[in-house]
Protein backbone atom coordinates (compact mmCIF):
# COMPACT_ATOMS: atom_id res chain seq x y z
CA UNK A 1 0.00 0.00 0.00
CA UNK A 2 2.50 2.24 0.85
CA UNK A 3 4.48 2.19 -2.66
CA UNK A 4 0.78 3.23 -3.89
CA UNK A 5 0.54 6.03 -1.54
CA UNK A 6 -0.10 8.82 -4.27
CA UNK A 7 -1.88 11.80 -3.28
CA UNK A 8 -5.57 10.56 -2.38
CA UNK A 9 -8.02 11.73 -5.14
CA UNK A 10 -10.70 14.13 -3.91
CA UNK A 11 -14.09 12.27 -3.49
CA UNK A 12 -15.70 14.08 -6.78
CA UNK A 13 -12.79 12.17 -8.40
CA UNK A 14 -13.75 8.81 -6.82
CA UNK A 15 -17.47 8.38 -7.92
CA UNK A 16 -15.85 9.66 -11.25
CA UNK A 17 -13.53 6.78 -11.16
CA UNK A 18 -16.31 4.32 -9.99
CA UNK A 19 -18.53 5.36 -12.76
CA UNK A 20 -15.80 4.89 -15.30
CA UNK A 21 -14.66 1.56 -14.04
CA UNK A 22 -18.49 0.63 -14.58
CA UNK A 23 -18.26 1.39 -17.96
CA UNK A 24 -15.42 -0.89 -18.29
CA UNK A 25 -17.09 -3.66 -16.86
CA UNK A 26 -19.97 -2.97 -19.08
CA UNK A 27 -18.02 -3.35 -21.90
CA UNK A 28 -17.59 0.02 -23.11
CA UNK A 29 -14.39 -0.24 -25.48
CA UNK A 30 -13.57 3.46 -25.63
CA UNK A 31 -13.76 3.92 -21.77
CA UNK A 32 -11.70 0.76 -21.56
CA UNK A 33 -8.71 1.80 -24.12
CA UNK A 34 -8.49 5.82 -22.34
CA UNK A 35 -8.14 3.49 -18.63
CA UNK A 36 -5.18 1.92 -20.98
CA UNK A 37 -3.82 5.36 -22.14
CA UNK A 38 -4.28 6.77 -18.28
CA UNK A 39 -1.88 3.77 -16.89
CA UNK A 40 0.26 3.90 -19.77
CA UNK A 41 0.97 7.91 -18.85
CA UNK A 42 0.89 6.87 -14.92
CA UNK A 43 -2.29 9.31 -14.90
CA UNK A 44 -3.77 10.73 -11.73
CA UNK A 45 -6.20 8.04 -12.63
CA UNK A 46 -4.84 4.44 -12.47
CA UNK A 47 -4.23 3.56 -9.31
CA UNK A 48 -7.39 4.68 -8.54
CA UNK A 49 -9.25 2.66 -11.69
CA UNK A 50 -6.88 -0.33 -10.89
CA UNK A 51 -8.21 -0.38 -7.59
CA UNK A 52 -11.79 -0.38 -8.76
CA UNK A 53 -11.14 -2.98 -11.28
CA UNK A 54 -10.64 -6.32 -9.29
CA UNK A 55 -9.97 -9.52 -11.32
CA UNK A 56 -12.29 -11.24 -12.82
CA UNK A 57 -10.45 -14.00 -13.13
CA UNK A 58 -9.50 -13.72 -16.84
CA UNK A 59 -6.82 -16.79 -17.86
CA UNK A 60 -3.50 -14.27 -18.52
CA UNK A 61 -1.27 -15.92 -20.68
CA UNK A 62 2.45 -14.74 -21.72
CA UNK A 63 3.96 -15.77 -24.92
CA UNK A 64 6.96 -15.10 -25.09
CA UNK A 65 10.13 -15.88 -27.13
CA UNK A 66 12.46 -14.48 -29.31
CA UNK A 67 11.72 -12.00 -32.34
CA UNK A 68 10.43 -13.71 -35.51
CA UNK A 69 9.13 -16.78 -34.35
CA UNK A 70 5.73 -16.33 -34.54
CA UNK A 71 4.09 -14.88 -31.60
CA UNK A 72 2.00 -12.28 -32.90
CA UNK A 73 0.59 -15.11 -35.77
CA UNK A 74 0.35 -17.51 -33.08
CA UNK A 75 -1.46 -14.93 -30.62
CA UNK A 76 -3.52 -14.23 -33.78
CA UNK A 77 -4.52 -18.11 -34.08
CA UNK A 78 -4.76 -18.33 -30.12
CA UNK A 79 -7.60 -15.43 -30.62
CA UNK A 80 -9.29 -16.91 -33.09
CA UNK A 81 -9.79 -20.60 -31.66
CA UNK A 82 -11.16 -18.60 -28.20
CA UNK A 83 -13.51 -16.31 -30.40
CA UNK A 84 -15.07 -19.92 -32.13
CA UNK A 85 -15.76 -20.77 -28.16
CA UNK A 86 -17.28 -17.92 -27.81
CA UNK A 87 -14.76 -16.30 -25.47
CA UNK A 88 -13.90 -12.32 -24.69
CA UNK A 89 -10.35 -12.10 -25.60
CA UNK A 90 -7.77 -9.57 -24.95
CA UNK A 91 -4.25 -9.02 -26.39
CA UNK A 92 -1.69 -7.13 -25.04
CA UNK A 93 1.60 -7.03 -27.09
CA UNK A 94 4.44 -5.33 -25.84
CA UNK A 95 7.80 -4.71 -27.33
CA UNK A 96 10.77 -2.83 -25.88
CA UNK A 97 12.92 -2.60 -28.60
CA UNK A 98 10.28 -0.91 -31.47
CA UNK A 99 9.43 2.46 -31.49
CA UNK A 100 5.76 2.85 -32.30
CA UNK A 101 6.75 2.82 -36.22
CA UNK A 102 8.72 -0.06 -36.04
CA UNK A 103 8.21 -2.83 -38.42
CA UNK A 104 7.12 -5.57 -35.69
CA UNK A 105 4.39 -3.02 -34.69
CA UNK A 106 3.30 -2.49 -38.06
CA UNK A 107 2.85 -5.94 -38.76
CA UNK A 108 1.16 -5.87 -35.20
CA UNK A 109 -1.47 -3.15 -36.50
CA UNK A 110 -2.10 -5.24 -39.90
CA UNK A 111 -3.11 -8.03 -38.02
CA UNK A 112 -5.50 -6.25 -35.58
CA UNK A 113 -7.66 -4.96 -38.52
CA UNK A 114 -8.41 -8.55 -39.09
CA UNK A 115 -10.16 -7.97 -35.42
CA UNK A 116 -11.47 -4.65 -36.07
CA UNK A 117 -15.23 -5.24 -36.06
CA UNK A 118 -15.15 -8.00 -33.73
CA UNK A 119 -16.41 -6.30 -29.98
CA UNK A 120 -15.21 -9.53 -28.53
CA UNK A 121 -11.77 -8.96 -29.12
CA UNK A 122 -9.60 -6.21 -27.71
CA UNK A 123 -6.03 -5.02 -28.54
CA UNK A 124 -3.38 -3.08 -27.36
CA UNK A 125 0.17 -2.51 -28.41
CA UNK A 126 3.36 -1.14 -26.07
CA UNK A 127 6.12 0.21 -27.15
CA UNK A 128 9.63 1.11 -25.25
CA UNK A 129 8.99 4.26 -23.22
CA UNK A 130 11.03 5.32 -19.96
CA UNK A 131 12.98 2.63 -18.67
CA UNK A 132 12.22 -1.28 -18.94
CA UNK A 133 11.16 -1.09 -15.23
CA UNK A 134 8.46 0.86 -16.15
CA UNK A 135 7.87 -1.21 -19.26
CA UNK A 136 7.21 -3.78 -16.81
CA UNK A 137 4.89 -2.10 -14.11
CA UNK A 138 2.63 -0.68 -17.57
CA UNK A 139 2.22 -3.80 -18.71
CA UNK A 140 1.65 -5.69 -15.32
CA UNK A 141 -0.92 -2.67 -15.13
CA UNK A 142 -2.59 -2.92 -18.26
CA UNK A 143 -3.30 -6.43 -17.90
CA UNK A 144 -4.76 -5.71 -14.64
CA UNK A 145 -6.86 -3.23 -16.15
CA UNK A 146 -7.77 -6.46 -18.46
CA UNK A 147 -8.45 -9.10 -16.03
CA UNK A 148 -10.85 -6.10 -14.33
CA UNK A 149 -12.35 -5.51 -17.44
CA UNK A 150 -13.80 -9.05 -17.48
CA UNK A 151 -12.16 -10.81 -20.83
CA UNK A 152 -11.99 -14.86 -20.27
CA UNK A 153 -8.74 -14.42 -21.67
CA UNK A 154 -5.76 -12.17 -21.80
CA UNK A 155 -2.92 -12.88 -23.93
CA UNK A 156 0.07 -10.94 -23.70
CA UNK A 157 2.80 -10.90 -26.37
CA UNK A 158 6.81 -9.89 -24.77
CA UNK A 159 9.91 -10.28 -26.69
CA UNK A 160 12.33 -12.78 -24.42
CA UNK A 161 14.24 -9.97 -22.92
CA UNK A 162 14.34 -9.32 -19.33
CA UNK A 163 12.05 -6.80 -17.66
CA UNK A 164 8.29 -7.45 -19.48
CA UNK A 165 9.40 -10.97 -18.68
CA UNK A 166 9.69 -10.97 -15.52
CA UNK A 167 6.67 -9.14 -15.10
CA UNK A 168 4.99 -11.77 -16.92
CA UNK A 169 6.16 -14.52 -14.74
CA UNK A 170 4.77 -12.67 -11.75
CA UNK A 171 0.78 -12.03 -13.26
CA UNK A 172 0.51 -14.78 -15.85
CA UNK A 173 -1.38 -17.67 -15.00
CA UNK A 174 0.41 -19.40 -17.95
CA UNK A 175 3.06 -18.65 -20.05
CA UNK A 176 3.72 -20.06 -23.51
CA UNK A 177 7.67 -19.74 -25.13
CA UNK A 178 7.43 -19.82 -28.70
CA UNK A 179 10.71 -21.18 -30.15
CA UNK A 180 11.83 -22.16 -33.83
CA UNK A 181 13.70 -24.67 -35.64
CA UNK A 182 15.27 -22.12 -37.40
CA UNK A 183 17.14 -20.32 -34.72
CA UNK A 184 19.99 -22.77 -34.84
CA UNK A 185 21.21 -25.99 -33.87
CA UNK A 186 21.48 -25.65 -29.76
CA UNK A 187 18.58 -24.15 -27.85
CA UNK A 188 21.82 -22.43 -25.48
CA UNK A 189 21.28 -19.70 -27.48
CA UNK A 190 17.85 -18.93 -26.07
CA UNK A 191 18.31 -20.68 -22.96
CA UNK A 192 19.41 -17.61 -20.57
CA UNK A 193 16.28 -17.88 -18.31
CA UNK A 194 13.79 -17.86 -20.97
CA UNK A 195 13.05 -21.70 -21.13
CA UNK A 196 12.73 -22.29 -17.24
CA UNK A 197 9.07 -19.79 -17.16
CA UNK A 198 8.10 -21.99 -20.08
CA UNK A 199 4.50 -23.54 -18.97
CA UNK A 200 4.49 -25.01 -22.34
CA UNK A 201 6.30 -24.59 -25.57
CA UNK A 202 5.41 -24.14 -29.09
CA UNK A 203 7.74 -25.31 -31.04
CA UNK A 204 6.45 -23.36 -34.52
CA UNK A 205 7.50 -22.82 -38.06
CA UNK A 206 7.20 -26.58 -38.03
CA UNK A 207 6.17 -26.39 -41.28
CA UNK A 208 9.84 -25.60 -41.81
CA UNK A 209 11.17 -28.93 -40.87
CA UNK A 210 13.18 -29.67 -37.68
CA UNK A 211 10.50 -29.25 -34.92
CA UNK A 212 10.93 -32.94 -34.24
CA UNK A 213 14.25 -32.44 -33.32
CA UNK A 214 13.83 -29.58 -31.18
CA UNK A 215 11.14 -30.92 -29.38
CA UNK A 216 13.71 -33.98 -28.33
CA UNK A 217 15.95 -31.66 -27.08
CA UNK A 218 13.17 -29.80 -24.95
CA UNK A 219 12.10 -32.62 -23.69
CA UNK A 220 15.89 -33.70 -22.68
CA UNK A 221 16.06 -30.17 -21.22
CA UNK A 222 13.23 -29.77 -19.58
CA UNK A 223 11.45 -33.21 -19.23
CA UNK A 224 8.04 -32.07 -17.49
CA UNK A 225 7.30 -29.11 -19.72
CA UNK A 226 5.18 -30.02 -22.88
CA UNK A 227 6.33 -29.38 -26.04
CA UNK A 228 3.66 -28.52 -29.44
CA UNK A 229 4.46 -28.38 -33.05
CA UNK A 230 2.38 -25.61 -34.61
CA UNK A 231 2.30 -23.52 -37.84
CA UNK A 232 0.57 -20.24 -37.10
CA UNK A 233 0.59 -19.32 -40.43
CA UNK A 234 -1.90 -21.94 -41.12
CA UNK A 235 -3.49 -22.83 -37.81
CA UNK A 236 -2.09 -25.95 -37.62
CA UNK A 237 -1.77 -27.41 -33.77
CA UNK A 238 -3.66 -24.54 -32.48
CA UNK A 239 -5.90 -26.73 -31.24
CA UNK A 240 -3.61 -29.17 -29.45
CA UNK A 241 -1.88 -26.09 -28.04
CA UNK A 242 -5.10 -24.44 -26.71
CA UNK A 243 -6.10 -27.80 -24.88
CA UNK A 244 -2.66 -28.24 -23.50
CA UNK A 245 -3.13 -24.92 -22.47
CA UNK A 246 -6.22 -25.72 -20.21
CA UNK A 247 -5.22 -28.65 -19.19
CA UNK A 248 -2.29 -26.63 -17.02
CA UNK A 249 -3.05 -26.04 -13.87
CA UNK A 250 -2.58 -22.10 -13.57
CA UNK A 251 0.55 -21.11 -11.94
CA UNK A 252 0.16 -19.03 -8.46
CA UNK A 253 0.83 -15.56 -9.51
CA UNK A 254 3.65 -13.61 -7.65
CA UNK A 255 2.41 -11.06 -5.06
CA UNK A 256 2.67 -7.47 -6.77
CA UNK A 257 4.70 -4.82 -5.26
CA UNK A 258 1.29 -3.59 -4.09
CA UNK A 259 1.41 -6.66 -2.09
CA UNK A 260 4.46 -5.92 -0.35
CA UNK A 261 5.26 -7.62 2.44
CA UNK A 262 7.06 -6.58 5.61
CA UNK A 263 10.56 -8.28 6.03
CA UNK A 264 11.36 -7.03 9.09
CA UNK A 265 11.06 -4.71 11.95
CA UNK A 266 14.20 -2.99 12.94
CA UNK A 267 14.33 -1.59 16.87
CA UNK A 268 17.40 0.28 18.19
CA UNK A 269 18.19 -1.17 21.28
CA UNK A 270 20.90 -0.45 23.67
CA UNK A 271 21.89 -3.58 24.42
CA UNK A 272 21.83 -6.64 21.89
CA UNK A 273 22.42 -8.86 24.85
CA UNK A 274 19.78 -7.50 27.01
CA UNK A 275 17.05 -7.02 24.54
CA UNK A 276 17.30 -10.93 23.83
CA UNK A 277 16.49 -11.59 27.18
CA UNK A 278 12.75 -10.44 26.17
CA UNK A 279 12.68 -11.60 22.62
CA UNK A 280 14.13 -15.10 22.59
CA UNK A 281 13.91 -15.97 26.30
CA UNK A 282 10.56 -14.81 27.54
CA UNK A 283 8.83 -14.37 24.09
CA UNK A 284 10.55 -16.99 22.54
CA UNK A 285 11.17 -16.30 19.15
CA UNK A 286 14.11 -18.16 18.32
CA UNK A 287 17.45 -15.93 17.14
CA UNK A 288 18.57 -16.82 13.27
CA UNK A 289 21.80 -14.73 13.26
CA UNK A 290 23.74 -12.40 15.13
CA UNK A 291 26.50 -10.29 12.93
CA UNK A 292 28.14 -7.14 12.52
CA UNK A 293 27.05 -5.29 9.65
CA UNK A 294 30.60 -3.14 8.80
CA UNK A 295 29.65 -0.94 6.87
CA UNK A 296 27.00 0.47 9.37
CA UNK A 297 28.75 -0.23 12.65
CA UNK A 298 26.00 -2.03 13.83
CA UNK A 299 25.46 -5.21 16.22
CA UNK A 300 22.34 -7.31 14.67
CA UNK A 301 20.79 -10.33 15.57
CA UNK A 302 17.87 -11.29 13.31
CA UNK A 303 15.13 -13.11 15.23
CA UNK A 304 12.63 -15.09 13.38
CA UNK A 305 8.54 -13.90 13.40
CA UNK A 306 7.12 -16.74 10.81
CA UNK A 307 8.10 -15.36 7.76
CA UNK A 308 8.65 -12.04 8.77
CA UNK A 309 11.71 -10.76 11.35
CA UNK A 310 12.85 -8.82 13.75
CA UNK A 311 16.25 -7.13 13.62
CA UNK A 312 17.58 -6.00 16.96
CA UNK A 313 20.00 -2.93 16.18
CA UNK A 314 23.04 -1.89 18.43
CA UNK A 315 25.19 0.45 17.74
CA UNK A 316 28.94 -0.93 17.60
CA UNK A 317 30.63 2.36 17.69
CA UNK A 318 29.45 5.41 19.21
CA UNK A 319 29.71 7.59 16.20
CA UNK A 320 26.94 4.59 14.13
CA UNK A 321 23.65 5.49 12.88
CA UNK A 322 22.27 3.67 15.36
CA UNK A 323 23.99 5.32 18.25
CA UNK A 324 22.64 8.64 16.90
CA UNK A 325 19.50 7.63 16.23
CA UNK A 326 19.37 6.38 20.12
CA UNK A 327 20.56 9.84 21.45
CA UNK A 328 18.10 11.53 19.69
CA UNK A 329 14.86 9.26 19.69
CA UNK A 330 15.78 7.05 22.14
CA UNK A 331 15.69 3.13 21.38
CA UNK A 332 12.57 1.84 19.73
CA UNK A 333 11.29 1.04 16.47
CA UNK A 334 14.40 2.41 13.64
CA UNK A 335 12.81 0.95 10.60
CA UNK A 336 10.33 -1.04 9.00
CA UNK A 337 11.27 -2.86 5.58
CA UNK A 338 8.97 -3.98 2.67
CA UNK A 339 9.93 -6.55 0.61
CA UNK A 340 8.85 -6.05 -2.87
CA UNK A 341 8.66 -8.05 -6.20
CA UNK A 342 9.91 -5.54 -8.59
CA UNK A 343 12.30 -3.63 -6.46
CA UNK A 344 13.26 -1.52 -9.71
CA UNK A 345 9.76 -0.70 -10.54
CA UNK A 346 8.96 0.45 -7.26
CA UNK A 347 12.16 2.62 -7.90
CA UNK A 348 11.16 3.99 -10.62
CA UNK A 349 7.85 4.97 -8.75
CA UNK A 350 8.79 6.30 -5.84
CA UNK A 351 11.62 8.65 -7.58
CA UNK A 352 9.06 9.62 -10.05
CA UNK A 353 6.70 10.45 -7.25
CA UNK A 354 9.81 13.01 -5.45
CA UNK A 355 10.39 10.20 -2.69
CA UNK A 356 13.55 11.03 -0.69
CA UNK A 357 16.24 8.31 -0.80
CA UNK A 358 18.61 8.07 1.47
CA UNK A 359 21.59 7.42 -1.09
CA UNK A 360 21.51 5.18 -4.21
CA UNK A 361 20.35 1.08 -3.91
CA UNK A 362 22.86 -0.04 -2.24
CA UNK A 363 23.89 -4.81 -2.35
CA UNK A 364 23.89 -6.29 1.00
CA UNK A 365 25.63 -8.53 2.51
CA UNK A 366 23.24 -11.56 1.61
CA UNK A 367 23.88 -9.85 -2.12
CA UNK A 368 20.54 -8.47 -1.79
CA UNK A 369 19.50 -5.10 -2.78
CA UNK A 370 18.18 -2.87 -0.78
CA UNK A 371 17.68 1.05 -0.46
CA UNK A 372 16.60 3.75 2.32
CA UNK A 373 13.76 5.94 2.33
CA UNK A 374 14.15 9.31 4.32
CA UNK A 375 11.39 9.84 7.17
CA UNK A 376 10.65 13.26 5.73
CA UNK A 377 8.68 11.27 2.92
CA UNK A 378 6.91 8.35 4.64
CA UNK A 379 5.50 9.92 7.16
CA UNK A 380 7.51 9.70 9.64
CA UNK A 381 9.55 6.29 9.84
CA UNK A 382 12.53 5.27 8.12
CA UNK A 383 12.06 2.92 5.31
CA UNK A 384 14.02 0.05 4.17
CA UNK A 385 12.94 -1.22 0.42
CA UNK A 386 14.01 -4.91 -0.56
CA UNK A 387 14.63 -6.11 -3.46
CA UNK A 388 12.44 -9.41 -3.53
CA UNK A 389 13.32 -12.39 -5.22
CA UNK A 390 16.97 -12.79 -3.45
CA UNK A 391 16.58 -14.80 -0.43
CA UNK A 392 18.35 -13.50 2.53
CA UNK A 393 19.71 -16.32 5.31
CA UNK A 394 16.95 -17.44 7.25
CA UNK A 395 14.04 -16.34 5.30
CA UNK A 396 10.94 -18.42 5.63
CA UNK A 397 8.68 -17.61 2.25
CA UNK A 398 8.70 -16.58 -1.18
N1 LIG B 1 6.68 -20.62 -42.49
C1 LIG B 1 6.16 -20.10 -41.37
N2 LIG B 1 6.21 -18.79 -41.15
C2 LIG B 1 5.65 -18.30 -40.03
C3 LIG B 1 5.04 -19.15 -39.08
N3 LIG B 1 4.59 -18.38 -38.04
C4 LIG B 1 4.90 -17.11 -38.37
N4 LIG B 1 5.53 -17.06 -39.56
C5 LIG B 1 6.04 -15.85 -40.25
O1 LIG B 1 7.15 -15.38 -39.53
C6 LIG B 1 7.22 -13.96 -39.57
C7 LIG B 1 7.30 -13.39 -38.16
O2 LIG B 1 6.10 -13.66 -37.50
P1 LIG B 1 5.61 -12.83 -36.23
O3 LIG B 1 4.38 -13.47 -35.78
O4 LIG B 1 5.58 -11.38 -36.53
O5 LIG B 1 6.81 -13.13 -35.23
P2 LIG B 1 7.13 -12.47 -33.79
O6 LIG B 1 8.22 -11.48 -34.01
O7 LIG B 1 7.60 -13.61 -32.95
O8 LIG B 1 5.87 -11.86 -33.29
C8 LIG B 1 5.98 -13.52 -40.32
O9 LIG B 1 6.31 -13.26 -41.65
C9 LIG B 1 5.06 -14.70 -40.23
O10 LIG B 1 4.16 -14.78 -41.31
C10 LIG B 1 5.02 -20.56 -39.34
O11 LIG B 1 4.53 -21.37 -38.55
N5 LIG B 1 5.60 -20.98 -40.48
MG1 LIG C 1 5.40 -9.93 -32.62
Amino acid sequence: MALQARHAPPPELMSLVSEWAARIRAGDVRSLAKAATEIENSGPQSTALLRELVSTGALTVGITGPPGVGKSTLVDQLCRALRAEGKRVAILAVDPSSPITGGALLGDRVRMMAHYQDRGVFMRSMASRGTLGGLARTTRDVARLLDGAGFDAVLIETVGAGQSDVAIASLADSIIVVLSPGLGDDIQAVKAGILEIADVFAVNRADLGGAETLIDQLHQERPETPAVATVATTGSGITNLLSTLLSLKRRTRVAAPQGAQIDHLGIAVPSVDAALQFWTEQLGLPCLARETVQQERVNVAMLDCSGSRVELLEAADPESTIAKFIAKRGPGIHHIALRVADFNEALDRLKANGARLMSEPRQGAGGHTYVFVHPASTGGVLLELIEAHTKESGELNT
